[in-house]
């Protein structure tokens, strides 16, 4: 089957460290991984104090650092263009592109008091880009992590959570995306072999264990190579409605709504859209209870009715997605949905592994037959959070 390999870790590593290497004339001090991600359900519910059930990627993030003495910030990737600047200026309107995501975080870790000296940075990544898999929290949270090893801070759970609020804010002001924040606490706190079920409004995070191979089942991962990006005005737009509805509500998130308060919405696009974040809270809580029971045939209807409402009333599917998502349904997935930020991207479908490739296969005739572009595949292993490599 033709897909997106995510590569050995320690191989990646190594390339990661020998590239900085060539390109700064020393060795790296230090490499850190961070993962992408694919959420299983919960989609545009983090902004609104809500639940999310996102899976750690094995695809991820690898950045090889060493710290210079003089304040400059030289940042280097594999896949991008170079940057490079002072460690004074890293700051909102400062630094644009994908370097935004990387010095940003060197800013925001500053913000939050560390002595942050300049540093050499190589990027290597086997995150699909724009894929809404999460590479920007990967690249994120990779660079804040060897960051923190280089200031001698070890990567405790608070620790952690400071470099989630870092990566945050880096995404958020610096690189001016005004995403939730499940990307940034899936990637560093994520659990092997398990979902992690995070409440936006309470704070907390709980592993719920991800039996698939006993169940002779797979998650497959399809990009629709329709680029997306969450710089662009329809994520803030849908943020903007939900914040909306709940002022209309005089509820502090929608979170605390109830059917029949959005029911009464008066604006028909508003009521749409807080009808999605509610439903979509109440299918997270019914898929964690299915995974809980083992019951993957329930996963099935709650994953098409996520589906349904993101491109109904939330409006952020497109055809690709669409096609994507029934062909796979079609072909024997037990479910689809699409998954992630949304405006292309990618679907994430439950499929019993002897149906894998025949999936594939439908999807990719799909995609063809409808003059598409031809999508990428990966089998999504749920994997463990980011941390120092080697
Ligand atoms: C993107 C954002 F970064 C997340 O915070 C989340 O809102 C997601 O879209 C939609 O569920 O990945």
């Amino acid at each position: 089957m033709p897909h997106v390999d995510a590569g050995d870790p320690a191989e990646l590593a190594a390339t990661a460290a020998a590239r900085f290497e060539d390109a700064f004339g020393r060795p790296a001090a230090v490499v850190a991984q961070a993962p992408g991600r694919v959420n299983l359900i919960g989609e545009h519910t983090d902004y609104n104090a809500g639940l999310v059930l996102p899976v750690a990627l094995a695809h991820a993030t690898y950045a090889a650092v060493a710290p210079r003495t003089d304040g400059v910030v030289r940042l280097l990737s594999s896949e991008a263009e170079p940057w490079s600047g002072t460690v004074d200026k890293l700051g909102p309107g400062a630094v644009e592109g994908w370097a935004a995501y990387a010095a940003g975080v060197l800013w925001a870790l500053a913000q939050q008091g560390h002595d942050v000296p300049g540093m050499d940075v190589f990027v290597h990544s086997t995150v699909p880009l724009g894929a809404g898999l999460s590479s920007s929290a990967a690249l994120e949270c990779s660079v804040a992590v060897a960051a923190c090893a280089v200031l001698g801070i070890e990567l405790s759970r608070p620790v952690r959570d400071e470099v989630i609020a870092a990566c945050i804010r880096a995404e958020t002001e610096v690189a001016g995306a005004p995403t939730g924040g499940m990307d940034q606490t899936i990637s560093m706190l994520a659990a092997a072999d398990a979902a992690l079920l995070i409440d936006f409004e309470s704070g907390a995070s709980t592993p719920v264990p991800l039996p698939l191979a006993e169940a002779g089942l797979r998650l497959l991962v399809t990009d629709t190579r329709v680029q997306h990006a969450l710089v662009d005005g329809g994520y803030a737009a849908r943020r903007t409605d939900c914040e909306e509805a709940a002022a209309a509500l005089g509820v502090p998130s929608l979170r605390r709504a109830t059917a029949d308060g959005v029911a009464s919405l008066t604006d028909e696009r508003v009521r749409r859209r807080a009808r999605h974040v509610v439903t979509e809270i109440a299918r997270v809580t019914a898929t964690v209870d299915a995974v809980g029971a083992r019951d993957w045939q329930a996963v099935g209807p709650l994953f098409a009715a996520s589906h349904a409402s993101m491109r109904d009333d939330f409006e952020i599917s497109c055809p690709e997605l669409d096609l994507a998502v029934s062909a796979a349904v079609e072909s024997g997935a037990l479910g689809a949905r699409m998954t992630g930020g949304g405006f292309g991207g990618s679907s994430i479908a439950v499929v019993p592994e002897h149906r894998l490739d025949a999936v594939v296969a439908a999807v990719d005739i799909a995609f063809a037959g409808a003059g598409f572009r031809a999508p990428q595949h990966l089998v999504a292993a749920p994997s463990g959070a980011a941390g120092l490599v080697g």
